[in-house]
């Protein structure tokens, strides 16, 4: 009550509220910080894991920033060499100039990729990984939601049919977050509720970065329907402790593991982080965001393309702009400017 007389006091004595991002956005706009960095604030407090929070604060210190303005000026230095050539076609650079250029381009090629690699693995802290645990009725599934959750999150019976509703648990292996789908076990009977959940199913499977499929050791009666194309998936062999043959761990796509004991859990988490495409990389990766893949995996294409244009100066000149340009939207900088203050720094071009 208090607070809420002072800040209407506050405000009728002309003060007005920020707006959402106001603080940051004076900071970017004050040129105290890059858009890559100001979208680091955003992502440090929507941060859902510890890995997340780090790896935001890197990009707020300027991590990520820095490793684009590295790209940047390598290019912008093959640029200048590059519109030099163009200027003066009479003097003899060319055929220096061409190996030059050919080992330059592939440097910053493979450091973009480098980037870029880093930057796709923090997209998966971002976003978390969308898992989903597929397969017949009672072959285990709730049981491995609740393993993987660590508690009683999913209704479990030995009665087919449970589960009627795709459940969603929030959990992290290792630090990433992942989303954990437990879905309505496939079957051709069912009731009309059960229909509607197997079609439920269907959908967030559709949807997954990764499917589970369950399959209960010993019966192994394969799922009623394949996995959709595109979408990657591993083959879970569930109840392990009732084939006493059957020894927990993975091998080749195939994890086996007992829900009931717990046998085969750690592989499972594995597993599920390398079908992911985690890396393990820990400390490097750079938290990025689906604008900043889109403008890397831009960039890329340009250089791939100026590579193919190496003689043809002038298109290869286009090229590396057109790249440089698509780096220049990360950190929402690069100007003509640049460009001439490098090319007179390092050309007596006057004499
Ligand atoms: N012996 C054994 N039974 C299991 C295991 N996992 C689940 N079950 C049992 O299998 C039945 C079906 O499990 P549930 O998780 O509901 O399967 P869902 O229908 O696929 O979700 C339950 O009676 C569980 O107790 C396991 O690893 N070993
Ligand atoms: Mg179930």
């Amino acid at each position: 009550m208090v607070v809420g007389a002072l800040l209407a006091a506050v405000l009728d004595a002309g003060a007005r509220l920020a707006e959402p991002g106001e603080f940051t956005r004076r900071a970017y706009l004050a040129g105290k910080m890059d858009l890559a960095q100001a979208e680091a604030v955003a992502d440090l407090i929507d941060a859902a894991s510890r890995e997340a929070a780090r790896s935001a604060m890197r990009s707020l210190g300027g991590e990520f920033s820095n490793a684009i303005q590295a790209l940047v000026e390598r290019l912008t230095e093959l640029r200048a060499l590059t519109e030099a050539m163009l200027d003066f076609p009479e003097e003899d650079v060319d055929a220096l100039h061409r190996v030059d250029a050919q080992r330059r381009l592939a440097g910053v090629r493979a450091a973009l990729d480098d980037v870029l690699a880093r930057s796709r693995q923090g997209s998966l802290l971002r976003s978390g990984i969308h898992v989903v645990l597929a397969g017949r009725p009672n072959v285990g599934k709730s049981s491995l939601l609740n393993r993987l959750a660590g508690e009683e999150r999913a209704i479990v019976a030995s009665v087919p049919g449970t589960t009627r509703d795709a459940l969603r648990e929030s959990i992290q292996i290792h630090g990433i977050p992942i989303v954990l789908v437990d879905t309505a076990g496939l079957r051709e009977s069912g009731d009309e509720v059960e229909l509607l959940g197997m079609a439920r199913t269907r959908r967030e499977v559709a949807a997954a970065d990764l499917v589970l499929v369950v399959l209960a050791a010993g019966s192994l009666e394969p799922p009623l329907e394949p996995t959709p194309e595109g979408v990657t998936r591993i083959e879970v062999i569930n109840k392990i402790d009732l084939v006493p043959a059957l020894a927990p761990g993975r091998r080749g796509d195939r994890v086996f593991v007992s829900a009931r004991t717990g046998a085969g859990m750690d592989a499972l988490r594995e597993a599920v982080l390398d079908a992911a495409g985690w890396l393990q990389a820990g400390e490097d990766v750079f938290l990025a965001r689906e604008r900043h893949l889109r403008a890397l995996r831009t960039a890329g294409a340009r250089l791939e393309a100026a590579a193919t244009t190496i003689d043809r100066w002038e298109f290869f000149a286009e090229e590396l702009r057109l790249a440089q340009e698509a780096l220049g939207q990360i950190t929402g900088a690069v100007s003509a400017d640049d460009l001439l203050g490098e090319i007179f720094s390092r050309f007596c071009i006057g004499k």
